[in-house]
């Protein structure tokens, strides 16, 4: 059997064949892989631990928190407060950023997570997983704040995500491909398992929150709507739908073979500009999904070109196959227009 290529091989290789990566960002990134492994372990236990169910408490977003919530959000602070990569964290979970202990060194990263992305999947075992990007701390700033995180996503120099499924993947980018590794939970090794994940231009396949559809604006609306028409309708052809409602198994089946994904603003609540949170969910898969050759926008502009004003703003998200994103967006613009 060929030599299998593990995570450390592939950052060592991106760090020094290509120079892409500095040794202090390669440790960091192996230190949240192995926390994401601590926390997939814990997800899998389940019910035996007593794991499952509430917490008992809400986070910043106003969420009822589960408990697992609360393990994996302190399995990566346990887990990365001490090493010398980060100067501050900051997370789904706390109302502030977390900065590195006076009695740890500081390092030159900020590392941003939703430690537990999918929680109402949590307690019906359907995936569910961890999203992290990575920033630089702006030059001379010795105090991180919560305004040095307030960068756009196209100054992340790392993202990924982590699925508890059926395996356990680590999904990465560096900005250099997207590249997937499959856990081996025998020895606790990442294996390398698809070197250039590449999101296909076209699909047949949405992801939508379809109960949603009486609040939604007219150019989502008149999008899914010539989706729904199928062969009969202005597109031609039939379409599937797919919504699990963890953003990291929807992003990662279109990684996987394409698709659209939508988390569109509603009229439910018009003064929110969506569900899902720009700093630490739609920025990280941003970067993955524009690296594997797809699209991200908020239905006007690029994802990542959003400069954020607050650390848990949130965003419309409409990311995946690049002509379907530049479809749903050209009608978007249209109605600007
Ligand atoms: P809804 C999970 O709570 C999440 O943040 C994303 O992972 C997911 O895509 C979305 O919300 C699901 O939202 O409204 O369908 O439950």
């Amino acid at each position: 059997m060929a030599s299998r290529i593990s995570l450390t091989q592939y950052l060592v290789e991106k760090q020094r064949e290509k120079g892409l990566i500095p040794a202090e960002l390669r440790l960091l990134l192996e230190v949240v892989a192995r926390a994401c492994k601590r926390i997939g372990y814990a997800v899998s236990r389940g019910a035996i631990d007593g794991v499952l169910g509430e917490a008992g408490s809400s986070n910043v977003q106003g969420e009822v928190q589960k408990k697992l919530d609360v393990i994996a959000n302190e399995a990566l602070l346990e887990a990365n407060e001490w090493g010398g990569n980060l100067a501050a964290m900051a997370s789904e979970e706390m109302d502030h950023p977390y900065t590195i202990p006076h009695r740890y060194p500081k390092g030159e990263f900020l590392l941003l997570f939703d430690p537990l992305d999918g929680s109402s999947n949590i307690d019906v075992n359907v995936s569910i997983g961890t999203i992290f990007s990575v920033l630089r701390l702006p030059e001379g700033v010795k105090e991180p704040g919560e305004e040095h995180f307030l960068q756009p996503g196209t100054k992340q120099v790392a993202a990924g995500y982590a699925v508890y499924g059926p395996s356990t993947l680590l999904v990465l980018t560096v900005g250099d491909g997207v590249a997937c590794f499959t856990l081996d939970k025998e020895i606790g090794s990442w294996w390398l398992t698809v070197e250039r994940m590449q999101v296909p231009r076209q699909t047949r396949e949405f992801a939508i929150n379809a109960s949603n559809a009486r609040h939604w604006q007219p150019p989502v609306k008149r999008y899914v709507d010539e989706l729904l028409a199928g062969r009969a309708g202005p597109r031609g052809t039939d379409f599937n739908m797919r919504w699990v409602a963890s953003m990291v198994a929807d992003v990662h089946r279109i990684l996987c073979r394409g698709g659209i994904f939508m988390y569109p603003r509603d009229d439910r609540e018009p003064g929110k500009p969506g569900k899902l949170r720009l700093l630490y969910e739609a920025n990280p898969m941003s970067f993955l999904i524009e690296q594997a050759g797809g699209a991200a926008t908020n239905g006007h502009q690029r994802i990542m070109e959003i400069v954020p004003t607050k650390l848990h703003e949130r965003v419309a998200v409409f990311l995946g196959s690049k002509d379907e994103v530049e479809r749903v967006t050209s009608y978007h613009r249209e109605v600007s227009r």
